[in-house]
């Protein structure tokens, strides 16, 4: 069975004894009245996962039990704090200091009498819970075993694209689940870009006029988030990526005219500009429950440095008025604003140079001054990074060239009419890879990032420019955010052979989940 575990844990003994075998109908302890909510959260996942009626019950003698305790104490002796409003939208930190790393640590045991997870926190009660679900086996059967295990990284995160194809409620809840299953903490909404503004806005009404949240759609999915442990950071991307805003309110395009129709960018100096700032990050904030926004700041081609670097300000000093740090795309930390308790993305890497030659011989001929102008900006790139972390601002590694998910696969499929659907999602400028090609890195020695840096942790991104409906996203998901999951929690590097053969089974489960699309790649599945 724990040849099933994704991520690995960090310790696993199997003990002697019979094996734990669960009956037609389950229960979970939760400690108090207080961990109800979490009990309920983790008896929904059994259910769905396995397919068996489970309920919650206070005090003990639960097939599963969760137990609120210091690691390494007697479990009864310090019932510890309640573990509060679990369920509620609360915002966890993922970087929160002192106790970054040991809040999600946890214990497993599993006898034949019972499963028993123990954690200093609901965090790492939930934690353990879902190291559990994938134990059991399809005959209901859990080896006596002992995990203990706790994160290597604190901010093990996805980024999804709702701009270029907006996902309903219900969907993104379904990316909130595997998030979960994996033990991934954030969600990274990336809410506005040029194709559209996805997030309702009292203050700017006319922003969003096709697909969009309201804000209690939005209110919903945090919540949704957050009862998994799963911290939203929100981005509206600034002052590029704005045709959206520029088509509702031109004043905002200022006197600047962008060198291409494909580039919109925002004028810091347009009359309203600091104002539309301060309205849309304070809106975002009063509805945002974790302590991150995200303000963006990639790609602005074209814009001048000055006008660039004063919008980033503005940005910076918007987001910090409504009390939250801010999270922004490397290009933002050249200017020097970032501060150590913001977040620099880095995502431009070595490993996927931009090639403006191979591009321009594959584009249209008025495409060419566009790719002049990001060549441009990515030469200028290379500093971005040195730049935060002289600034001791801690940097996430969202290298493109492993971590952008919007990649065709390189491998062949195990069903022959997967390989149309193979050409068409995922990014044609990219280089298509095989799912053991990306396996083959590791967070602590990624190249773009400088060795000295405080590194935050690992985001994935997948963009949605090819995407055209849910299956699409499975297919560029699944297999393969499970392996980051693991590069993310998993201490010390694990082998492509041994993963495959533990991931090969959660298919099953990810069918379960609502993700029949995945790619049935002939690499992880066998052929
Ligand atoms: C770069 S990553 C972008 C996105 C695109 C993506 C395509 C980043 C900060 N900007 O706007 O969707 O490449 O992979």
């Amino acid at each position: 069975m724990v040849e099933k575990l994704v991520p690995l844990p960090q310790r696993v003994n199997g003990t002697e004894g019979a094996a734990l075998r669960l009956g037609s109908r389950w229960c979970v302890a939760v400690p108090s009245e207080g961990s109800r909510a979490l009990g309920e959260t983790v008896a929904g996942l059994l259910e769905r996962l396995h397919g068996v009626a489970t309920f919650v019950r206070v005090g003990g003698g639960g097939d599963l039990n969760l137990m609120l305790a210091q690691l390494g104490a007697d479990p009864r002796a310090d019932p510890g704090a309640d573990p509060g409003a679990v369920g509620a939208a609360r915002g966890i930190d993922p970087l929160d200091e002192p106790d970054g790393l040991t809040r999600e640590a946890y214990a497993l045991t599993v006898t034949q009498t019972a499963a028993t997870v123990t954690a200093p926190t609901a965090e790492g009660l939930f934690r353990g819970a879902t190291t559990f679900a994938q134990l059991i086996g399809t005959d209901r059967a859990v080896a006596p075993v002992e995990v203990a295990d706790g994160p290597a990284w604190a901010w093990r995160g996805l980024s999804l694209d709702v701009a270029r194809r907006f996902f309903t409620v219900a969907e993104v809840k379904r990316v909130v689940d595997l998030l979960a299953l994996y033990k991934f903490n954030v969600l990274h909404l990336h809410l506005t870009d040029s194709q559209g503004w996805r997030l309702e806005m009292e203050s700017r009404p006319r922003l969003t006029d096709g697909d969009f949240y309201t804000q209690d759609d939005y209110r919903e999915i945090v919540a949704y988030a957050a009862a998994r442990f799963v911290t939203v950071v929100p981005e509206i991307d600034m002052p590029g990526h704005t045709h959206s805003v520029v088509r509702a309110y031109p004043a905002l395009r200022g006197e600047t005219v962008p060198p291409h129709e494909l580039v919109a960018f925002l004028d810091p100096r347009a009359e309203d500009a600091p104002r539309f700032v301060a309205d849309v990050l304070g809106e975002l904030a009063a509805l945002t429950p974790g302590p991150y926004l995200h303000i963006g700041g990639d790609e602005a081609f074209g814009m001048p440095r000055e006008p660039y670097a004063e919008f980033v300000a503005m940005s910076l000093e918007a987001g910090r008025a409504t009390g939250k740090k801010v999270v922004a795309w490397q290009e933002a930390a050249r200017s020097g604003g970032l501060r150590p308790d913001d977040v620099a993305q880095c995502w431009i890497g070595e490993a996927d140079p931009f090639d403006a030659e191979a591009l321009r011989e594959r584009a249209a001929p008025e495409y060419h001054a566009l790719i002049d102008l990001a060549a441009e900006a990515f030469e200028e790139s290379a500093g971005d990074v040195p730049a935060a972390v002289a600034g001791g601002v801690p940097v996430l590694a969202s290298p493109k060239g492993l971590l952008y998910l919007d990649r065709r696969y390189a491998e062949d499929s195990l069903l022959p009419d997967q390989t149309a659907r193979r050409a068409k999602v995922g990014h044609r400028d990219y280089e298509p890879r095989t799912s053991r090609e990306l396996f083959a890195w590791s967070p602590g020695t990624l190249t773009d990032i400088p060795a000295d840096a405080r590194v935050a942790g690992v985001e994935a991104a997948v963009w949605c420019e090819t995407v055209k409906g849910f299956d699409d996203l499975a297919f560029l998901l699944l297999p393969r955010l499970p392996a980051i999951a693991e590069k993310a929690w998993t201490r010390g590097e694990t082998a492509w052979e041994d993963y495959r053969g533990r991931v090969a089974p959660h298919a099953h489960w990810w069918e379960r989940l609502g993700w029949n699309g995945y790619y049935r790649s002939s690499e992880v599945f066998g052929r």
